[in-house]
C-alpha cells in the first residue's frame, strides 16, 4: 500500500496515518461528518478489495462497504464524531496483502492535537473570510466551501472535547 486518505464529501482529502493502533498518535479529521470515505492507494491494480474490518476505539465492530477503482480501494462507513477508528483490509487481491489505517474524527480540532481548545477557535478566526483550499480545508469545519463565523461557532461549541 502507498497511502490512505480521508474524504468528507469535499474535494480536499486528509492524509491518514497508516498502521497506527487504537491508542497513541492518529490522524484527525476536523470537519463535520457528511458520510466518510477512506481511500487506500496500492502500487498495483486492485482486483479484489479483500476483507474489511473496522473497529472503534472500544473494539466494537463497525460496518462499512468497499469499492474498487484502478489501484484504489475506497471504504465508506458511518463515522461518529469524537471517536477513533481502525480500518483494515486483509488479503487484498487474494495475495495476503494487509493495509491498516487509523483515523479519529473530532470536529473543530483544526490543529490536530486531539483536543478542541481556544487555539483551534483562534486559528479559524485568523482565516475567516477565506475560500476553502487545499491549504486551509481543516478550518472549514462545516465543509461548506468557505471559512466563516459558522466554523468559529462550531468549534466554540465543542471546547474541551477530546479523543484519546
Ligand atoms: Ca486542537
Ligand atoms: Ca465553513
Amino acid at each position: 500500500m502507498t497511502s490512505a486518505q480521508s474524504h468528507s464529501g469535499t474535494p480536499y482529502a486528509l492524509p491518514v496515518a497508516l498502521g497506527v493502533p487504537l491508542a497513541g498518535g492518529v490522524s484527525t479529521d476536523s470537519r463535520i461528518a457528511q458520510g466518510r470515505t477512506l481511500v487506500f492507494a496500492f502500487a498495483a491494480t486492485v482486483t479484489s478489495a479483500g476483507t474489511l474490518d473496522i473497529v472503534d476505539k472500544d473494539g466494537n465492530a463497525v460496518s462499512g462497504t468497499t469499492g474498487m477503482n484502478a489501484n484504489q480501494v475506497s471504504v465508506a462507513f458511518a463515522a461518529e464524531d469524537d471517536k477513533r477508528y481502525q480500518v483494515t483490509l486483509s488479503n487484498v487481491n487474494g495475495v495476503g496483502a494487509t493495509a491498516t489505517a487509523s483515523i479519529g474524527y473530532l470536529v473543530g480540532d483544526v490543529d490536530a492535537d486531539r483536543l478542541v481548545t481556544q487555539a483551534d477557535v483562534d486559528a479559524i478566526k485568523v482565516l475567516s473570510g477565506e475560500t476553502t483550499s487545499g491549504a486551509n480545508f481543516r478550518h472549514d469545519v462545516n465543509a461548506d466551501g468557505k471559512i466563516s463565523s459558522s466554523d468559529i461557532l462550531a468549534a466554540k461549541g465543542r471546547l474541551g472535547l477530546a479523543i484519546p
